[in-house]
C-alpha cells in the first residue's frame, strides 16, 4: 500500500505535540482507493481522548513558544512550508488523486494552490493590524488584533489541500494553534501536510492532526470546550451539528456547507467564450465540489443552442480512474455514488439528453456517467437540491426578472456567474443574486487565493480566503487609556 501510495509517514498514526502517535484506542479505519473500491490500508480512528491530547498540545503551543513567534517569523515559516509543498507537488498529487479519486491534474492544481494560500498568508501574516481611535480627550484607544486561541478545523474528502490551505495557512499567519479533522475518506494529504509543517520547523503543538469519525473525532472536537473558533466546510445537515456544539460553548463558527450554484445564460451571451465554463464547472472533480455549478439557467432564444452544445462536450467526457487522469474521476465513496445514483433515478421523468462516457474503469470503483438534462422545471428535485456529482440540469428562462427568481429560488447562495455583454444588467444583477460571490462572464475567476468566498442562506456564513479569512481567525480587543 505505502508503495503505491509513496508515503513518507504512516498514514494510521495521529500528529499530536509534533509526534506521530497511535491513537489513543488503537483501532484503524479503511482506507479505499475510489477508483478500484479496493481497501488498500489504514487509517487512524481517533476518538475523545485524542482530540483532548490535541487540544491540550495546541494549548500548550499557545503557551510556549508558538505564542511568542512574531508576525513576521510566522510569515516565514510559511513560506518555508511552501517550498516544502512545491518540492512534493508531484508526490502530493499522487497521493491526493489516489485517495480522493480525482484526476491527476486536478490533484496537482490543489496543491500548486496549496502553495499559493501559504504564499498569500505568509505574506500577509505582518501586515494585519489594528487602529487608533480618535476619541475623548485625555485618551488613546486603539484596537488589537489577536488570535482566537485553538481553532478546530473540520475538513470534508473533496479539496481536503485547498481547504487546509485556505483554513489552517489562515489560522497559523493569525497565530492560532490548530487541531486539524481531516475527512475519514480522505486524510492523506492533511498528515503529510503537518508533516510537512514539522519539516518546516513549526512548533510542536501548532498544528495537530486528529483522523477519525465525524461522529467521534469530529463531534468531540466541535463541542471541546477549550476550542476557540471552528471552522467547518462539509454537509448542512452536519454543519447544523457543527453550530450547535459550537454554541453550547459559544465559541464562532465559520460554516461553508456547498450550494446550488447557477450560471445565468442570457440571449447576448458570447456562448463560445462561456461553453468550456458551463461544463466544467459541473464537472470537475466530479461535480463533489462546493461551488459546483449544477444549474444553466438559459433565456430561452438560445435554449436549443446551449443544449446542443453543452450536449456533445457531455458526449465526449471520458470517464475513469484517478491515475489515468481523464476528464472525470470516480466518486469518492460507494455511499456518496449511491447518493448521485439516487438522484439520477428520481430524474428518470427528466429529458437526458447526454451522457459522458467510461473508459477502462474497474468494476469496483465509485463510478457514474457524467449527465446533462434539460428543459428542467426550477421546482424540480434536481434543480433544487445538492448532488454533488457530475450532473448539470439546464433551465429555461424568459426574462431578467425571472431568472434571478429562479437564481435566487433555492435554499443555498454561494456562487453564481452572469453571461451576458450587458453592462448594466451585469452591475444590476450582480446586487441581485444572493450568492456570496458572482462571476461576470467567467466562472470562478480561476480559483484565486485572494477572493473571499463563502455563503449565504444554507451555503454557510462567514468568509474564507483573501484578508476576509485573517479577520475571521481573530478577534478584535478594543484598548481605551485615560491619560489626562
Ligand atoms: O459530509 P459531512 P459527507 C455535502 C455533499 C455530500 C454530503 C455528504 O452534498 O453529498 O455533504 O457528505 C465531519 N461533528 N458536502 O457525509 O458529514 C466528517 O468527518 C463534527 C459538501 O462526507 O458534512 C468530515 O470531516 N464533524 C461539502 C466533514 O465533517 C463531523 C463537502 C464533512 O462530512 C460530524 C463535503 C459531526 N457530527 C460534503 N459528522 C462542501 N461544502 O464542499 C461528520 N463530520
Amino acid at each position: 500500500m505505502t508503495q503505491k501510495l509513496d508515503l513518507w509517514f504512516d498514514p494510521a498514526k495521529c500528529l499530536i505535540a509534533g509526534q506521530w502517535v497511535d491513537p489513543a484506542g488503537g483501532e484503524g479505519l479503511p482506507l479505499n482507493d475510489p477508483s478500484t473500491g479496493a481497501r488498500i490500508g489504514s487509517i487512524a480512528r481517533g476518538r475523545t481522548a485524542d482530540i483532548d491530547a490535541a487540544v491540550a498540545a495546541a494549548e500548550a503551543a499557545m503557551a510556549g513558544e508558538w505564542g511568542k513567534t512574531a508576525a513576521a517569523e510566522r510569515g516565514r515559516f510559511l513560506f518555508r512550508l511552501r517550498e516544502l509543498v512545491l518540492d512534493k507537488v508531484e508526490q502530493l498529487a499522487r497521493i491526493e488523486a489516489i485517495d480522493v479519486g480525482k484526476p491527476l491534474k486536478q490533484a496537482r492544481a490543489d496543491a500548486v494552490a496549496l502553495a499559493r494560500y501559504l504564499e498569500f498568508y505568509g505574506g500577509a501574516a505582518d501586515k494585519l493590524h489594528g487602529q487608533t481611535i480618535p476619541y475623548l480627550d485625555g485618551y488613546t484607544v486603539y484596537t488589537l488584533r489577536e488570535p482566537h486561541g485553538v481553532t478546530g478545523h473540520i475538513v470534508p474528502w473533496n479539496y481536503p489541500m485547498q481547504i487546509i490551505g485556505r483554513s489552517v495557512g489562515a489560522a497559523l499567519a493569525t497565530g492560532n494553534a490548530c487541531v486539524l479533522k481531516p475527512a475519514e475518506d480522505a486524510c492523506l494529504t492533511a498528515l503529510a501536510f503537518a508533516d510537512l509543517a514539522r519539516q518546516a520547523g513549526l512548533p510542536d503543538g501548532a498544528l495537530n492532526v486528529v483522523p477519525g469519525l465525524g461522529s467521534e473525532a469530529g463531534a468531540a472536537l466541535t463541542a471541546h470546550p477549550r476550542v476557540h473558533h471552528i471552522s467547518f466546510t462539509g454537509s448542512v445537515a452536519t454543519g447544523v451539528h457543527v453550530q450547535t456544539a459550537a454554541a453550547k460553548n459559544v465559541v464562532p463558527v465559520t460554516l461553508e456547507l456547498g450550494g446550488k450554484s447557477p450560471q445565468l445564460v442570457f440571449e447576448d451571451a458570447d456562448l463560445e467564450a462561456a461553453l468550456p465554463f458551463l461544463v466544467n464547472a459541473g464537472i470537475q472533480n466530479a461535480g463533489q465540489t462546493c461551488s459546483a455549478s449544477s444549474r444553466i439557467l438559459v433565456q430561452r432564444s438560445r435554449l436549443d443552442e446551449v443544449t446542443e452544445l453543452m450536449a456533445k462536450r457531455y458526449g465526449a467526457l471520458r470517464v475513469g480512474p484517478a491515475l489515468s487522469d481523464l476528464d472525470v474521476g470516480p466518486l469518492i465513496s460507494a455511499k456518496q455514488q449511491g447518493i448521485v445514483s439516487s438522484f439520477l433515478d428520481r430524474g428518470a421523468d427528466l429529458d437526458k439528453v447526454a451522457e459522458g462516457v467510461l473508459h477502462e474503469a474497474p468494476e469496483g470503483g465509485n463510478y457514474v456517467r457524467p449527465t446533462l438534462f434539460a428543459g428542467v422545471a426550477p421546482d424540480h428535485v434536481l434543480a433544487r437540491d445538492e448532488i454533488f456529482g457530475p450532473v448539470q440540469v439546464i433551465i429555461p428562462f424568459d426574462d431578467e426578472d425571472e431568472a434571478v427568481a429562479i437564481a435566487n429560488g433555492t435554499d443555498y447562495g454561494l456562487v453564481a456567474s452572469l453571461w451576458t455583454r450587458d453592462g448594466a444588467r451585469q452591475m444590476r444583477l450582480a446586487r441581485k443574486i444572493r450568492t456570496g460571490q458572482v462571476f461576470i462572464n467567467n466562472y470562478g475567476a480561476g480559483g484565486g487565493v485572494e477572493l473571499p468566498f463563502g455563503g449565504m442562506g444554507k451555503s454557510g456564513h462567514g468568509r474564507e480566503k483573501g484578508f476576509e479569512a485573517l479577520y475571521g481567525f481573530t478577534t478584535l480587543k478594543t484598548v481605551a487609556a485615560f491619560h489626562g
